[in-house]
């Protein structure tokens, strides 16, 4: 059994490294669920599908599936994909799935953070979320990697983004949010942070700019690009749903300091140039709860939920006339990578983008 040890990552020299390091592989999860997926969940499989042949131009996938649709899966993903059967409650990995953390020796090791829906009984998506909970613990089992349980401490890999050199951006909307962690102080918060991520400094960001599915991630917000470096969503339009949280978020930014003293450097990058909406026939399951979603309901859409992969950047796209400048600006960030945008449009229906629906594993 991949062991759970008694300490935190910054006790034994662990840290959690940048996403622009060297991975292994990335995790996903199997989309299904049809009070969140559209039409019985068959568009989004397909949108699934692009996602992981995009990432495995670059690097492994590791698909997990549910028992029910381990051979539909199986059978229209290719061969070189892994799949693995794994029960769980949606598709979120970035947020259930396990922080990894590595040390000079060539060791990793991941944290293994309490998931709760985000927001459990109070605001959470769904119930019960058991499954998710047990998913960061089956992929360190698959990978044989012992793991930090941060005991009581609710946390999604979707809001949070570090450095490798010591910083880590995030939002008070969602890490102050009443759902999580009401228990503990900003500075309690700050203090997990730093011990299981082994970083010195947080940069708190106020807002996100889903308040109603995640609490305000920051990965629709601001990313690091390498340590340094940020980006940062960006719209001169007053009338664009996220304008304020852009302006705001950029003015911060580049008054930052990072753990090192470095001023940071902030790249821009638009936001989709009309507002992304649900379009055409929405037919979702009616469960206890379901927040109704209808034709013309504003999607969270932004280019900012890409995935950095080994010598690729994995980009949504929406069918904008952004989409093209997006790829541009992001081409602009990482010259030595290549570029690939995905029409993820059924992945954003659902509250996320590809970020939200990936984890990468680093390199020892
Ligand atoms: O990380 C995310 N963006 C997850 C959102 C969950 C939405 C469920 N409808």
């Amino acid at each position: 059994m991949a062991k759970r040890i008694k300490s935190t990552p910054k006790k034994d020299g662990f840290r959690m490294p940048g996403e622009f390091e060297p991975q292994e592989e990335i995790f996903m999860i199997w989309p299904e669920r049809p009070d969140n997926w559209r039409n019985g969940g068959k568009p989004v499989q397909e949108a699934f599908t692009n996602v992981a042949k995009a990432i495995s131009r670059f690097e492994p996938v590791t698909m997990l599936v549910s028992a029910g649709q381990y051979a539909n899966a199986r059978n229209k993903l290719p061969a070189e994909i892994r799949v693995v059967e794994a029960s769980n409650n949606d598709s979120w990995v970035r947020d259930c799935g396990p922080t990894f953390v590595k040390n000079d020796k060539g060791e990793l090791r991941a944290v293994d953070w309490e998931f709760n829906a985000w927001g459990g009984l109070v605001d959470g998506l769904y119930f019960p979320w058991d499954q998710d909970n047990m998913i960061a613990q089956k992929i360190c089992e698959l990978e044989r990697i012992d793991t930090y349980k941060a005991e009581n401490f609710v946390l999604e890999g979707g809001s949070f983004h570090v450095d490798g050199e010591g910083t880590v951006i995030t939002t008070e909307m969602c890490l102050l949010s009443e759902g999580r962690n009401p228990h503990l102080s900003k500075t309690e918060i700050e203090d997990m942070l730093k011990e299981y991520l082994n970083v010195e400094k947080v940069i708190w960001v106020k807002d996100g700019i889903d308040p109603d599915e995640t609490n305000g991630h920051i990965d629709d917000v601001a990313c690091f690009v390498k340590p340094g470096e940020v980006a940062c969503i960006w719209t001169d339009d007053k009338e664009d749903p996220f304008y304020q949280v852009c302006q705001d978020t950029y003015n911060q930014l580049v008054n930052e300091t990072d753990a090192k003293g470095r001023k940071l450097k902030v790249h821009k990058l638009t936001t989709p140039e009309k507002a992304v909406t649900l379009q055409g026939d929405f037919a979702i399951d009616y469960v206890e709860g379901t927040i109704p979603r209808e034709d013309g309901d504003l999607c969270i859409a932004s280019y900012m939920n890409f995935l950095i992969v080994n010598g690729g950047v994995i980009v949504p796209q929406y069918g904008d006339k952004n989409d093209a400048l997006a790829l541009e600006q992001i081409q602009a960030m990482f010259p030595d990578r290549e570029v690939v945008g995905v029409q993820t449009r059924e992945v954003v229906y659902g509250g996320g983008n590809i970020h939200c629906i990936t984890q990468q594993k680093p390199q020892k």
